[in-house]
């Protein structure tokens, strides 16, 4: 356990599957060994990773095209990592809104998820340019975890 929390500490700003694999996994006593051997950082795979945290998961997403365009529609592909072994939310919802504006998109996205923390969120578009805020929300056992971060579209 020692060797893991260094490892997330070092990585900082990423951090590692290996405890949704764990968790995935729900025996949690076999699975060490096998869980080491794939261990990656959180979204490592996706080309620059915009990355939100919270002290109970990290997300790391990014935008298919990037950047986005203003009136057309776009996907998000994203990994959720928890942090201290905490299972993967039981479900996942992507959203977007225009804080200055006090409104959202005019599309709902479908999340799809891939296993092992992996997800595709399709049907978002960003009608207008300006400062959008992209929310991920977390269900968890103990209630919703909603990141949040900025995405400026020109
Ligand atoms: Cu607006």
């Amino acid at each position: 356990m020692a060797q893991r929390r260094r490892a997330v500490r070092v990585l900082e700003a990423r951090c590692t599957v290996i405890h949704a694999r764990a968790a995935a996994l729900a025996g949690a006593v076999l699975v060490f060994a096998a869980s080491e051997a794939g261990a990656q950082s959180c979204g490592a795979d996706l080309v620059f990773p915009r990355v939100l945290e919270s002290d109970r998961y990290i997300v790391a997403y990014r935008t298919l095209p990037s950047p986005v365009v203003a009136g057309e529609h776009f996907v998000v592909e994203f990994a959720v990592c928890p942090r201290d072994r905490r299972q993967l939310p039981a479900s996942v919802r992507v959203d977007a809104s225009m804080p200055e504006h006090r409104h959202g998109m005019n599309y709902r996205p479908v999340v799809t998820a891939k296993g092992d923390g992996r997800y595709r969120a399709e049907g978002l578009m960003f009608h207008m340019s300006g400062r959008w805020e992209m929310t991920f929300d977390l269900a968890t056992a103990d209630g919703t975890v909603r990141l949040a971060g900025p995405l400026h579209i020109e």
